[in-house]
């Protein structure tokens, strides 16, 4: 596998030099500056990747060419959209970037109540938590239809929160919830989140896969043509959120992707910390059944809770098993020749990470134990 390290570009607080030190030799970058449904001008791309190589790294995978709104809704003429899209993999493709990361999450990315939870040992942890993720719905948004989606337990602490909650309290959930927008633009506040939120209504599952599949049937067979790997990464967390469909949460859903257009174009970023957050996903089998078709992996553990709610463990810790994930890349490499980039995904903040002001999830030491562990457990497996 080649072991990557997603790096925000130039704005980025960890430079390319330390990025260096942790032994990875992939970047996975985007240009964040470019608007949604821009095309990404072919120069633009080649200095950042000139960038790239001068410090000694490939870019193995754009993390992510987003999908604009309008395409995920459906609306109106989309054909500029989709010839832009197509132009910006030609563009990358002609500086040799041929793994493009993408999701098809309705307005949010992933979803988060508390970007600093405390972990046992010392340091800090990305979690969701049922009950203020109920609060948030329930009393800050207005969104009584939520009721029906968490357990009684979790409702009664979501009730008890919001009694006790300060204006700060509420306000520091709402940037919590809204810092899954890593290259976005927008970041909601409660009257602008309830006007995007309007934009859905009425898009059920079924509306959401009919856009996907057209989506597809637009740009793979221009990827195929460019050697272009598109790889989509699932939802997080794998469930409708905000009254919002979500649909790429289990494995349903992913063959159902992957067979909408059936080509190793149309690939999957094989997120164990995503799928993991649903009790229903087994992780080992998913890896297996879907590893041919797997162009990226992002690897990361959660943990559990009865009531919907999760937290960010170690990589080795938590409830998947990740050697077993892992063995199931190794074994399709081998089968095929093929390298899959990994890279280690989220990390606690540890030692001199807290109050370094990385993105969430996304500091330099905790990455760095992450990677060093699953580089282990590679070794580990590689020597069988
Ligand atoms: C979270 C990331 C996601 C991912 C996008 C891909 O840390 O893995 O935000 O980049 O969903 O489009």
């Amino acid at each position: 596998m080649i072991e990557s390290w997603r790096w925000y570009g130039p704005f980025d607080k960890i430079t390319l030099p330390q990025i260096a030190q942790t032994g990875a030799t992939g970047i996975v970058t985007a240009l964040h500056e470019i608007a949604y449904g821009e095309v990404w001008p072919q120069e633009v791309i080649a200095a950042r990747n000139a960038e790239i190589r001068a410090a000694g790294f490939d870019w193995v995978v754009v993390e992510s060419l987003p999908i604009h709104e309008r395409i995920k809704r459906g609306e109106g003429d989309l054909s500029q959209l989709f010839a832009n899209y197509r132009q910006s993999m030609a563009n990358l493709a002609a500086n040799g970037v041929t793994t493009i990361c993408y999701n098809f999450m309705p307005l949010l990315d992933w979803t988060r109540t508390d970007l600093a939870a405390p972990v046992a040992r010392g340091g800090t942890c990305l979690r969701f938590e049922a009950a203020k993720m109920a609060a948030f719905e329930l009393y800050m948004l207005g969104r009584a239809e939520a009721e029906a989606e968490y357990t009684p337990v979790a409702l009664q602490k979501a009730a008890i929160w919001h009694q006790q909650a300060t204006e700060d309290d509420k306000q520091t959930l709402l940037h919590s919830i809204m810092s899954g927008l890593p290259g976005a633009y927008d970041r909601y506040d409660i009257a602008g989140l309830k006007t995007a939120l309007r934009g859905y209504a009425g898009l059920g599952q079924e509306d959401l896969r009919a856009n996907y599949r057209r989506f597809l049937q637009e740009v793979v067979p221009a990827a195929e043509d460019l050697g272009v790997k598109l790889c989509v990464h699932p939802d997080d967390p794998p469930r409708d959120i905000l009254g919002l469909p979500r649909i790429v949460s289990d494995a349903e859903d992913i063959d159902f992707i992957l067979k909408a257009v059936d080509s190793p174009a149309n690939g999957l970023t094989f997120c164990t910390g995503s799928l993991g957050a649903n009790p229903a996903n087994d992780l080992p089998a998913m890896a297996r059944r879907f590893a041919h078709r797997t162009h990226f992996a992002h690897l990361r553990n959660v943990r559990k809770d009865p009531d919907g709610s999760f937290e960010e463990a170690a990589h080795l810790e938590g409830d998947t098993n990740m050697p077993a994930v892992i063995a199931a890349f190794l074994d399709e490499e081998a089968a095929t020749g093929r390298a899959i980039p990994l890279r280690p995904d989220h990390g606690h903040e540890l030692l001199d990470d807290i109050g370094r002001g990385t993105h969430p999830g996304y500091p330099l030491v905790g990455r760095l134990r992450g990677l060093a562990e699953l580089r282990g457990v590679i070794a580990g497996l590689q020597h069988r």
